[in-house]
């Protein structure tokens, strides 16, 4: 939705710190900004507001705001802006920037500072300004670059340099620390900054036909598809290569959907959470084809060495380092975009043998067959998979974006819910895993996409982090379904402790409010689901209702997350012991 933007300055006018901040997001055509508030970031505030038709999102939280931001970004496909202010502002923020970094989220985040003349500096002591805290040492580990602007005059290139970094090779977040003086102070002397291009690195054409030649004579391909597929908008080439060559295609957790989990070449997620065949088919493969993944423990276990038995490996990544650095050994590298690579890979194809594929797809149908997906043991209380299931069937047929807290719903979800970009969406916290993610960025994420159904499914542990949200999807009018599996319990956590220690301390049997309660206090329709029958009777109204609900589902507290790959063991041995 193009906005027609008030003017952009070029010329070198007298103006404030906090103008030029303005220009750079009216140069890069930002449209909303995440925030929350405080003095030091006050002064561009108002500029915002006075000079510019940029909507202010203003969550409860850094955290709701910065987790909104992260949704806003994945769904536009632009980077976002967050800005908190200088002190608990910045504190506070430093989990969704994390996020951000693990997960490649382009994110351009603007926090406060205390005046120069306030600064601690050098010397040895813990403060000097009113809530200073060192932002650029707190934010080096988890951004692609913290800059502190003490003159005025280089704020405009910093600005640019910011948007450009968080977009630029693998995204992430770039923070710009800005101090009160800066912002208000006032620059007759700025230049107009440089703008700058990104340059992909080039595909290696030996490589690719190294590859080609592997793939042609491979009996047994399999692929796994990472986030960083999606990220590079490559789902279309990753499907006609595996549709063509009938490859099976497995996918990480922040894969999900970059081959449609319906389809019959589908494997659904692989790991310590995924299936037994999809485990199972990566473990027995001769070629396992690693496109935008990391190869992280939760992908192949703990026995990297051990990922595949007898086969090769090849993996294509655009950041030269994981590749330099692989967790598992590798015996192709190729350093590219996942989009580039793959067309180049469809030609270098074009002229060779097709694999024959039938017999390992036949014993793929068998391993199917032998170890289907669970949805829990019988009983009268609602199974957590049968609710996900219930919530898929009633949503076949739209446009949909589902986030997630983390516990064992985020990994039910991707099992029992189908995910296909970009018509449905996974949104989920993957390399922090942090709980509270799912309802801020269900928020980012009905701003970016108003006419798509956005399902938040949610554990109690994890809405309880960030509940405070509610308030947000009230006042903005969000037409948010929110799933609640509650279980009583850190239910993964408490999992993995039976498993170990056989006990669950500090996270079994929590007491919990009434959230339908909660949620109808706040000015949100709820329904309680308590009953198998409920589920039938209650869950399909409650989705097709307009505006915001709360489904509250008193889920049983006794489903272990299962089969499941613990430690030391490799994949073709998943857990399907109960821990209780
Ligand atoms: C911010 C944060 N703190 C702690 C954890 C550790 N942790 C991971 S999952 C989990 C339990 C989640 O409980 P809930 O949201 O109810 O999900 P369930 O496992 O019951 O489905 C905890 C405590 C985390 N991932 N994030």
């Amino acid at each position: 939705m193009p906005l027609v933007q008030p003017e952009i300055r070029s010329a070198s006018q007298p103006c404030e710190g906090a103008d030029l901040v303005l220009d750079a997001f009216l140069r890069h055509r930002v449209r909303h900004v995440f925030i929350f508030p405080g003095g030091t970031i006050a002064p561009i505030l108002d500029r915002i507001e006075k000079r510019s038709k940029i909507e202010i999102v203003c969550p409860r939280t850094e955290q709701g705001a910065g987790y909104a931001a992260l949704g806003y970004a994945r769904m536009t496909g632009e980077t976002a802006v967050f800005m908190v202010t200088s002190g608990p502002g910045v504190t506070n923020a430093v989990t969704p920037i994390a996020d951000a970094y693990y997960d490649n989220i382009p994110l351009v985040v603007i926090t406060g500072q205390v005046g120069t003349a306030d600064m601690r500096g050098d010397l040895p002591v813990r403060q000097r300004g009113f809530q200073e805290v060192d932002t650029v040492e707190l934010m080096k580990p988890i951004t692609k670059r913290a800059f502190q602007v003490r003159d005025i005059r280089e704020l405009p290139d910093v600005m640019e340099q910011a948007f450009f970094l968080a977009r630029s090779g693998r995204p992430g977040p770039v923070v710009v620390d800005l101090p009160m003086n800066v912002q208000r102070g006032i620059a007759d002397d700025w230049r107009a900054p440089a703008k700058r291009t990104d340059v992909l690195p080039f595909v290696p054409a030996d490589k690719i036909e190294t590859l080609a030649q592997w793939i042609s004579g491979a009996s047994r391909p399999v692929i796994l598809a990472g986030g960083g597929v999606i990220g590079a908008n490559a789902h279309q080439e990753l499907r006609a290569l595996a549709d063509q060559y009938r490859i099976p295609v497995t996918m990480s957790m922040p894969g999900m959907g970059a081959y449609p989990s319906r389809a019959s070449l589908s494997l659904g997620l692989c790991g310590y959470a995924g299936s037994q065949y999809a485990n199972l088919a990566m473990y027995k493969c001769d070629l396992l084809i690693g496109v935008g993944t990391t190869f992280h423990l939760r992908q192949t276990g703990s026995l990297p060495d051990r990922t595949v038995e007898k086969g090769r490996i090849a993996r294509v990544d655009l950041d030269v380092n994981e590749l330099r650095h692989s967790r598992v050994p590798l015996d192709l590298e190729i350093n590219a975009d996942a989009k580039a690579a793959l067309a180049a890979l469809d030609r270098a194809l074009h002229d060779a043998p097709k694999p024959d594929t039938a017999a390992w797809l036949n014993r793929i149908e068998g391993w199917k067959a032998t170890y289907p997906l669970l949805t829990g043991r019988p009983g009268k209380l609602p199974k957590p998979q049968t609710v996900i299931e219930a919530v898929n069937k009633a949503a076949q047929d739209k446009k949909v974006i589902v986030t997630t807290g983390v516990g064992q719903h985020q990994v039910w979800v991707p099992r029992h819910f189908d995910f296909d970009v970009p018509d449905r969406v996974l949104l989920t916290s993957s390399g922090h895993g942090t709980m509270g993610f799912d309802l801020p960025a269900a928020i980012g994420a009905k701003i970016a996409r108003p006419e798509a159904t956005v399902i938040c499914f949610v554990g109690d542990g994890s809405l309880q982090m960030n509940i405070q949200e509610l308030a947000t999807i009230v006042e903005r009018k969000l037409d948010i379904k929110i799933v609640v599996l509650d279980n009583h319990a850190l239910s993964i956590v408490a999992q993995f402790q039976r498993q170990n220690w056989k006990s669950h301390p500090a996270t079994g049997d929590k007491y919990n409010p009434d959230f339908a309660a909660i949620a109808l206090a706040y000015g949100i329709a709820a329904v309680s689901i308590t009953s198998q029958e409920d589920i039938a009777a209650k869950l399909a109204p409650a989705l097709k209702q307009k505006g915001p609900i709360l489904i509250h589902c008193h889920v049983d507290p006794e489903e272990d997350l299962l089969p499941m790959l613990l430690g030391g063991h490799t994949l073709d041995d998943m857990s399907h012991e109960s821990s209780f």
